[in-house]
């Protein structure tokens, strides 16, 4: 053993992680801190609102096709039907969503960052009390990291968890927001009072031996926020079609499609669906539409025979992109269901012509059908739709994510879900 006046013992202390000197940056403090914690609970609240409205866009209580997370429950709740006005909703709320929560990651990054040491006081729990909120922390940062890892997974990578984003993001909302609620109802009257404040007290998250400071609290917060700027500026323009060329980080690399009438963004390519073109030649391809008086099969030539109609839709996906109005021109989807037997139009489900895949069948709501600006297109922008975008016929409905404007469309079935 080391006498007390060995040189061992004039050399400092080795600094680990749980030593308070360990954290040397004068940045941190309750003042830097409570400012991020502000904005995010502002900005996740809209998050999780605007979660909750996407889940709610998807008519999730109508059929498992649309819904398929197991023992939902309580927490598979929703309030209304989705409404088909204004017709850019989902392109507004999906696109709040994506876009504030890629331009939260700087401030989610940073509040991480001035919390850190805490991650290391020790001993791990003074009290049961104590020991909770430290759960209760951990259940917070996780839950935080997951739902943003998985968010930009989803809309980057375009689905790496093959047909799971949506139970695991869904989820892991909920126990995310239940810990942060706990947490801002905690913490908010003291962060109120630390920013008003401005001069930090004393506090476990003050270095006990800060080094040197090479940039000022405000500069640093200038630097988060101008990250966030950055990504909200290359993200943004995925929903805005002049800017377009901005959105350095929209899925798909921004890809520009093909001009023309179908020049706008494709999801997933017929070739990537598999569809082939002597399934949806004139010849092969019928409708079949099934409904209370029994079924009707149509070719495209006969559908052309029925009262057209037009609407400037957009197509807003999930994924955060959506595209300004195009000119759609089809047969209404309740004038279909009126062939069928309905004067009153209940609930669909449609289906492709597609054989696998996540997105190959879907179920609209009454009100969705029943609205005259929902049809069955043919034509977009007014030449005939291309197979990218559903040819022979694919379904357009106002306000709805894009995931319920099924492409290729060979079944329509009509009737209570
Ligand atoms: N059959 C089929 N329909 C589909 C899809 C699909 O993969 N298969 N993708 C959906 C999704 S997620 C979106 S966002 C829109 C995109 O339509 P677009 O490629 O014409 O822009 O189509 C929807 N319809
Ligand atoms: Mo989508």
């Amino acid at each position: 053993m080391a006498r007390p006046d060995s040189p061992a013992r004039s050399r400092p202390l080795p600094r680990t992680p749980f030593s308070p000197a360990f954290w040397r940056s004068p940045l941190r403090g309750p003042w830097l801190t409570s400012v991020l914690g502000l904005v995010l609970l502002g900005g996740i609240t809209v998050l999780f609102l605007t979660g909750l409205l996407s889940y709610a866009a998807y008519n999730p209580d109508l059929s498992p096709v649309n819904d398929k997370t197991p023992d939902k429950g309580l927490l598979g709740f929703y309030l209304f039907s989705w409404p088909t006005d204004p017709h850019w909703l989902y392109r507004l709320t999906q696109g709040v969503h994506v876009t504030l929560g890629i331009t939260l990651i700087p401030v989610l990054l940073a509040k991480l960052w001035s919390v850190v040491p805490k991650l290391f006081t020790l001993p791990p729990a003074r009290s049961l009390a104590h020991a909770l909120e430290r759960v209760s922390l951990l259940l917070l940062v996780g839950g935080a990291l997951f739902e943003f890892v998985t968010g930009v997974l989803n809309v980057q990578l375009d689905y790496v968890f093959p047909g799971s984003f949506y139970p695991l993001h869904f989820y892991g909302a909920w126990v995310f927001f239940a810990a942060f609620v706990a947490h801002a109802a905690l913490k908010t009257p003291a962060a109120v009072r630390n920013v008003r404040q401005l001069r930090d007290e004393r506090s476990e998250l003050v270095s006990p031996a800060p080094a040197a400071p090479t940039v000022s609290r405000r500069g640093a917060l200038g630097l988060v926020g101008g990250g966030s700027l950055l990504l909200l500026v290359t993200t943004a323009g995925q929903s805005f079609d002049p800017l377009r060329r901005t959105a350095l980080l929209a899925p798909h690399g921004g890809a520009e499609p093909a001009t023309g009438p179908g020049g706008f963004q494709i999801n997933k390519t017929a070739a990537y669906a598999g569809i082939r073109a002597d399934e949806t030649s004139g010849e092969a391809w019928r409708l079949v539409v099934v409904g209370r008086t029994g079924t009707v099969r149509l070719s495209r030539a006969e559908l052309l025979q029925l009262p057209l109609h037009s609407s400037s839709l957009p197509i807003a996906c999930v994924e955060g992109w959506s595209t300004s109005d195009q000119w759609w021109r089809g047969v209404r989807l309740r004038d279909l269901a009126a062939l069928v037997g309905y004067d009153d139009p209940p609930d669909v489900l449609v289906e492709s012509l597609q054989r696998h895949g996540a997105f190959r069948r879907a179920a609209l709501r009454a009100n969705q059908v029943a609205d005259p600006r929902s049809l069955l297109a043919l034509y977009v922008n007014g030449e005939d739709l291309t197979p990218d975008h559903g040819h022979p016929a694919r379904v357009i409905v106002p306000a709805a994510p894009g995931v319920l404007n099924t492409k290729w469309v060979a079944r329509m079935t009509f009737g209570e879900l």
